[in-house]
């Protein structure tokens, strides 16, 4: 989609005398570091100037990433079911989809401060979903004082109001407060379209409180829930006048980074992720599928620990372990869905070593084991080796397993 805007109004961000300046705290970047990947990273500045109104029209720019107009990003030729995104930290893949995908339309890009592209296998680092590669999104988390607020609008009757403000409270202690509202009156959701007319509306808010007792130390507590009304169509190549879905998905977290000494430290993200997503249809000319009146119900509850020690110059290892557990719900009074099951508990441990051989020579090892409620286990490996040729060229060599656990339908 192109899109003109055609008012653009922000009231700059003010700063006043006492600045809490935190660096992005994510559970991804402390695992796959971005010089020894295929990483692609979009900066708020990009994100700002491209004039983007929705997560996809960046994500379909990016090389080895396709994208439907549906909400879902293909990375590597991989599906959108084989793709992992986080959001903060927090695991996003919706175990009520019938593919455990994430649907990012519920994402509004005026929330996002970062957005990293992972390519290929990460399963050692995150286990199921991750076989095509990670998408992890940071939202706009100021903790300095500061108030902003925008109006866009644009063709496809597209307009979206965005605030927010950040505030010390005392020292060591900040709160921040952002909604956002987008409508817009397209593009259609089938990528042909022969001028059925998809409207969207989108809400969404969001608090964080952010303690920090010491330079190295901290602890955040957040939540947002987002709100997504939504015409859809009956696949990429058929219309349908009719079809709408609306999405409830609400997060909240607790995050801990701790530095024990200069060389060990440990993180620990407790998560809930609550998705209900309610269909309704009716049958019409050229619509083949039957109507529809359904509500999916997934809730992911997840808790990620991490502890990374350096033991010399070079020789870095992370250990780490989680337990995570996936429930979901579906009433469709029309024809129902049989579940293969309801819930799915799963608890993994990883190990990851990097050794710095001298001469330029890198070499990374990594091991997962995984075990799944019900579907056996798995243990996924890595392994890679890099050669550095000065500061700006390096040739990488790795291998790496993935996997992806049954969706529970
Ligand atoms: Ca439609
Ligand atoms: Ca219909």
């Amino acid at each position: 989609m192109f899109f003109f805007p055609f008012i653009l109004l922000f009231l700059a961000p003010s700063t006043f005398a006492e600045v809490i300046t935190l660096e992005p705290v994510t559970v991804q970047s402390s695992r796959l570091s971005n010089e020894r990947r295929s990483v692609q990273v979009i900066t708020e500045k990009e994100i700002a100037d491209s004039n983007a109104v929705y997560v996809g029209d960046l994500l379909r720019q990016s090389s080895g990433v396709d994208w439907t107009n549906s909400g879902f990003a293909y990375i590597r030729g991989g599906t959108g079911a084989q793709t992992l995104v986080f959001v903060d930290g927090i695991r996003m893949n919706d175990p009520s989809d019938p593919n455990r995908a994430y649907d990012f339309s519920s994402l509004d890009l005026s929330q996002v401060e970062r957005i990293e592209i992972f390519k290929g296998p990460q399963s050692v680092a995150f286990g199921s979903d991750a076989m095509a590669g990670v998408i992890s999104i940071s939202t706009k988390k100021p903790h300095s004082l500061q108030k902003s607020f925008s109006l866009l609008g644009g063709d496809q009757g597209t307009f979206r109001a965005t605030g927010s403000i950040a505030s010390p409270i005392r020292k060591g202690i900040s709160v921040n407060l952002r909604a956002s509202h987008l409508r817009s009156d397209g593009p259609s959701t089938a990528l042909v379209s022969n001028g059925d007319i998809d409207q969207k509306q989108l809400t969404s808010a969001g608090i964080s409180l952010n303690f920090r007792p010491s330079i190295k130390n901290e602890v955040t507590l957040g939540s947002d829930i987002s709100y997504l009304k939504q015409d859809l169509d009956a696949g990429s190549f058929l219309d349908d006048p009719n079809l709408n879905s609306k999405t409830l998905q609400k997060t909240a977290f607790v995050r801990s980074k701790l530095s024990f000494s200069e060389s060990s430290q440990s993180q620990i993200l407790l998560s809930r992720m609550w998705n209900r997503r309610a269909y309704d249809d009716r049958a019409d000319p050229g619509d083949a599928s039957p109507p529809q009146d359904s509500t999916y119900y997934g809730t992911l509850s997840d808790l990620d620990l991490s502890h990374r020690v350096f033991l010399h110059s070079g020789h870095e290892v992370v250990l780490g372990g989680e337990w995570k557990k996936e429930k979901i719900g579906i009433e469709s009074r029309l024809s129902p869905v049989p579940l293969k099951k309801n819930h799915l508990l799963t608890v993994g441990v990883f190990f990851q070593d990097r050794l710095n051989l001298g001469r330029g020579w890198t070499t990374e090892v990594g091991l997962r084991h995984e075990r799944p409620s019900d579907f056996g286990s798995s243990t996924q490996k890595k392994i890679g080796l890099e050669k550095r040729f000065g500061s700006d060229t390096k040739l990488n060599a790795a291998f790496g397993t993935g996997f992806k656990v049954p969706a529970l339908y």
